[in-house]
C-alpha cells in the first residue's frame, strides 16, 4: 500500500566540520536574541537540505520569521493555522504524491516538514499530529517547545513546567504556584500510540552538539510519518539572559527534567542517559530562570521528586509512565 519514493541517504554528521555550509534559514528574521527555537529552524533546514518544503503553524516561528516583505526561509515555506500543522503536512505530502503520479513534476524524494509550537502542535493541533502519524506519507513533524504560547506574551500551555510563572499563572500572595499541571508527555504519548510511525525522538538544538541534526536526518532516512519534539530555552518567556540559552538546554537534559531519546521501530535508545552520567539536581536548572524565582524549598523538592520518579519508577523511563506487574484486586 505504501508508495514511498527512493530514500535519499543523508549521512550521519560526525563532526562539526562535516556540517553542511549551506543555510536554508538565514538572516531576515526577528526572533529574540538567544532564541533556541530559531536554532531549531536553522538546524533542521540545514540537515534536510534544498529538496525540502516546510509548513509552519502560527506562533513565534511564524510571526517573527515573516515580518512584512522579509523572510529567512530559502526553501519553500507555507504558513498554516495554529492547530493545523498535522493536516497541512498531510495535504502537502498528498499534493506532491498526486503531482508526481500525474507526471506533472519529476519523481524524487521531497522532504515535507511541518513545525508547530507546543500550543499549536501539543495542545490545539494534537489530533492533526496524531492523524498525520497514522498515514503512509513521508512527512516529519517537529514540535518546537518553548513551554508557553510565547508569541502572544507567554501564556501557560500543556507543556509548561510545573510552578512556572506565565501571564496565565502569576504567583500571588494567596497561591504561590498557579501552574499546577505536570508537563504533558507528548513524544512518549505519540510513540506509544502510533504503530505506523517508525521514528519518534526528543532533542535540543544545541546539546549534545549535532544530535538534533542527525535525528532529523534519521527521521528522513527512515521515512513514513515521523516526529521530533525539541526542548527550546526561550530568554523572554523563561526570563534569563540570552547568553545562557545553550547552557540551560544542557542543564535541563543533564538534570533529567527533559529526557533525550529516540524510539525506532519500538526500540528505545537514550541519546543522553543521565542515569549513566550522574543526574544533576533540578534546582540548578530552575534557579537560573526568573519564571521560577518564587519557588521555595518544598517546591524544589516536589519537582525533584517527580523527576526522580520518572527515571526510577516508570516502566520505560522518560517515555511511558506505567508500572507493570500489579494483580487486579
Ligand atoms: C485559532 C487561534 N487561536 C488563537 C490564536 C492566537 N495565537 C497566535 S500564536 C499563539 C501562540 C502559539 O503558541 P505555540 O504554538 O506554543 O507557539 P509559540 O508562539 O510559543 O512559538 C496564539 C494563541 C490563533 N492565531 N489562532
Ligand atoms: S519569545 Fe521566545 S520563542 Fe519567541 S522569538 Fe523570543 S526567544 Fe524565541
Ligand atoms: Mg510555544
Amino acid at each position: 500500500m505504501a508508495t514511498h519514493l527512493p530514500v535519499v541517504d543523508y549521512e550521519h554528521i560526525r563532526k562539526v566540520k562535516e556540517t553542511p555550509l549551506e543555510e536554508f534559514y538565514t538572516s531576515g528574521h526577528r526572533t529574540c536574541q538567544g532564541c533556541e527555537s530559531a536554532l531549531v529552524m536553522r538546524d533542521f533546514a540545514k540537515a534536510a537540505g534544498a529538496r525540502t518544503v516546510v509548513t509552519g503553524a502560527t506562533g513565534c516561528m511564524y510571526v517573527a520569521n515573516t515580518s512584512y516583505q522579509t523572510t529567512p526561509w530559502i526553501i519553500p515555506w507555507m504558513h498554516t493555522q495554529l492547530g493545523a500543522g498535522g493536516a497541512s503536512a498531510i495535504g502537502m505530502a498528498a499534493g506532491l504524491r498526486a503531482l508526481m503520479r500525474k507526471g506533472k513534476i519529476q519523481q524524487e524524494k521531497i522532504n515535507v516538514i511541518n513545525f508547530s509550537g507546543d500550543l499549536g502542535g501539543g495542545d490545539m493541533g494534537l489530533s492533526g499530529v496524531s492523524g498525520a502519524l497514522q498515514t503512509d506519507y513521508d512527512l516529519l513533524i517537529i514540535l518546537y517547545d518553548n513551554e508557553s504560547a510565547a508569541n502572544t506574551d507567554i501564556q501557560a500551555t500543556g507543556s509548561t513546567t510545573y510552578g512556572a510563572q506565565t501571564t496565565f499563572t502569576p504567583p500571588g500572595s494567596k497561591h504561590r504556584i498557579m501552574q499546577r499541571r505536570w508537563k504533558k508527555n507528548i513524544a512518549g504519548m505519540l510513540a506509544v500510540g502510533h504503530p505506523t510511525c517508525r521514528y519518534v525522538a526528543t532533542a535540543s538544538a544545541t546539546f549534545p552538539a549535532l544530535d538534533f541534526m542527525n535525528k532529523v536526518r534519521k527521521a528522513l532516512n527512515i521515512g513514513g510519518p515521523t516526529f521530533i519534539h525539541t526542548f527550546d530555552p526561550c530568554p523572554k518567556g523563561w526570563d534569563f539572559h540570552p547568553r545562557y540559552s545553550r547552557e540551560l538546554g544542557e542543564l535541563g537534559i543533564k538534570c533529567g527534567i527533559f529526557p533525550l531519546y529516540e524510539v525506532i521501530d519500538g526500540q528505545v535508545i537514550y541519546t543522553y542517559d543521565p542515569r549513566k552520567r550522574g543526574r544533576i539536581p533540578v534546582r540548578g536548572y530552575l534557579e537560573k530562570q526568573g519564571r521560577f524565582a518564587h519557588l521555595v524549598e518544598e517546591d524544589f523538592n516536589y519537582i525533584q521528586g517527580m523527576v526522580d520518579k520518572m527515571w526510577e519508577e516508570w516502566e520505560v523511563p522518560g517515555v511511558a509512565p506505567f508500572r507493570a506487574g500489579l494483580e487486579a484486586s
